[in-house]
């Protein structure tokens, strides 16, 4: 179904055919905007900016770019194209037609699910609503604030599914993701990571590359859920989410290579020479990959969970890929070994029923996921002629949730003495004046075509636009 744009709401939903449920939601739509302008990019709000918009679902054209005054852009609601007769691809309904409606019994499941996935997106608009004032160029600024639109758009994506299909219920859980904000004291958002701040770009580009991918993940396994309009939503959430990550994984590069290039001129390694020079040394960067890869792993919950057994059992929420990477869909006699610590300093094998397993199943595609941006990086490394390589640390290592969970690690996730652990972390996140440096580095710059000092020029611009396009006109 096309978009149709002259709507209130752009929808493929057939909003117009449910009166009470297009009021509903034309009601919650000014408390969005209200949010929007409190705890979005509000000082950009009259900038042109050269947005993407999605105006169709079909994996060729689905998105029309133009200049755009962010508040004024077009958040809809939009499902994948529904597949005929499709089935429940895993758990104890198996082969049974997918569902159109939530089937009662699950119903406290599935809304506490969208509402955790739906929690997330304002939270990072949220937590990157001060970087505009610092953007290393009009080319990022506008990367942040499609990032930003889209992730109101996903917000948008869940808070349909809560209106549409959990009544007034839903409308309440509605309500309360305005109303829970990033870091707050009294209301925070749910999940640990979204509770970050994100100051620095530097940040940013580790907060999509890492936690930006659990997205991924967890909206790939979401994508093969019984309960179908959720699916589909999350089908083309994931067309959105793949620019997030790039823009995660190119700018990590793009620092990467600057540092090279400096370290060149340079002729040296030494980090207080490359600060001189005003550039992210490689040791620097590594603390910051420590400190967001290990936050954004707690996104997958407990090794052993009882949650996730019941979900994957219950269809609720299924593996990535699970049609495709797997061959026992209903994993009932299945087992699953994995490492734990044995509380006395040591570690022990335990074996457990592959359903309770299935968040570090999760945790393990992601991992492998995020290794492939590793080795890209540590290419430039090599090729530059250094030995120094980026790793990431090991799943033991700072975690607050699972089996781990206040456990002293070092980084490559061997059990230390409790204040060895203490004294280590100002090797192996960033200190004080590691933050205070990178601050120190965050100028803006807003010339069309150039650069701030510490990062590489992208290798293309924006939609076959050229570098020194005015990505964002501002005012
Ligand atoms: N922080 O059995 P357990 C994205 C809670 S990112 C705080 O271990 P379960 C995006 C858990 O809620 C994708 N609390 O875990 C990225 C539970 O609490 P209750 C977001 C945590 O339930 C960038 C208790 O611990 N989507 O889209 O199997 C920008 C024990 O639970 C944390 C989703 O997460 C934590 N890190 O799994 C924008 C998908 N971890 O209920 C957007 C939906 C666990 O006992 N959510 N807890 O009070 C889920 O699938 C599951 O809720 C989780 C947890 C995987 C998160
Ligand atoms: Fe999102
Ligand atoms: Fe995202």
């Amino acid at each position: 179904m096309a978009i149709d744009y002259s709507e209130k709401i752009p929808n493929n939903v057939n909003l117009a055919g449910d009166r009470t449920l297009q009021r509903a939601l034309e009601h919650w739509q000014p408390r969005f905007l209200d949010w929007w302008r409190d705890m979005g990019p509000n000082d950009f709000a009259s900038s042109d900016v050269y947005l993407r918009t999605a105006v169709g679902v079909d994996a060729q054209g689905w998105a029309s770019y133009g200049a755009v005054k962010m508040p004024d852009y077009r958040w809809g609601i939009f499902l994948a194209d529904a597949i005929p007769d499709r089935r429940i691809g895993f758990g104890d309904s198996y082969g049974e037609p997918a569902w159109q409606q939530v089937p009662g019994e699950f119903r406290s499941q599935f809304r506490r699910l969208i509402v955790t996935q739906g929690d997330t997106e304002p939270a990072s608009v949220e937590q990157q609503h001060l970087l505009g004032h610092t953007c290393p160029s009009l080319y990022d600024l506008r990367n942040l604030f499609q990032v930003n639109v889209e992730e109101g758009r996903h917000l948008w994506a869940m808070v349909y599914l809560l209106h549409a299909h959990f009544g007034r219920d839903g409308r309440e859980e509605a309500e309360e993701l305005l109303a829970r904000h990033s870091g707050d004291a009294d209301k925070p958002r749910i999940l640990g990571t979204f509770n970050e701040p994100i100051s620095d770009w530097l940040s940013f580009f580790c907060f999509t590359y890492f936690t930006d991918r659990d997205g991924k993940f967890q909206l790939k396994s979401l994508a093969e859920s019984s309960f179908d309009p959720l699916a589909r939503t999350c089908r083309f959430m994931l067309t959105e989410e793949a620019h997030h990550m790039f823009v995660g994984e190119t700018g990590i590069s793009r620092v990467i290579r600057r540092t090279l290039e400096v370290m060149k001129q340079l002729g040296t390694d030494d980090v207080q020479a490359l600060r001189r020079e005003g550039v992210v040394d490689l040791p620097l960067l590594q603390r910051y990959l420590n400190f967001w890869f290990s936050s954004s792993l707690d996104l997958f919950g407990s090794e052993v969970s009882s949650n996730a057994a019941s979900s994957f059992a219950n269809g609720i929420k299924g593996r990535p890929d699970e049609t495709t990477q797997y061959q026992d869909h209903v994993c009932t006699d299945a087992s699953y070994e994995l490492e734990t610590p044995d509380g006395s300093g040591g570690v022990k094998k335990e074996t457990v029923g592959m359903r309770n397993a299935m968040n570090e199943v999760l945790r393990e595609a992601y991992v492998r996921d995020c290794e492939i941006g590793l080795k890209r990086w540590n290419m430039l490394i090599q090729k530059a002629g250094h030995e120094f390589r980026l790793k990431l640390p090991s799943t033991r290592f700072r975690r607050s949730i699972g089996a781990w969970a206040n456990v002293a690690t070092d980084p490559e996730g061997r059990i230390i003495a409790r204040e060895t652990y203490e004294r280590g972390l100002s090797d192996w996140l960033p200190s004080p004046a590691d933050r205070t440096y990178v601050t120190s580095l965050m100028q803006r710059v807003t010339t069309p075509g150039k650069m701030a000092g510490w990062v590489a020029p992208p290798d293309r611009g924006i939609n076959n636009l050229g570098l020194d396009y005015e990505y964002v006109r501002l005012s």
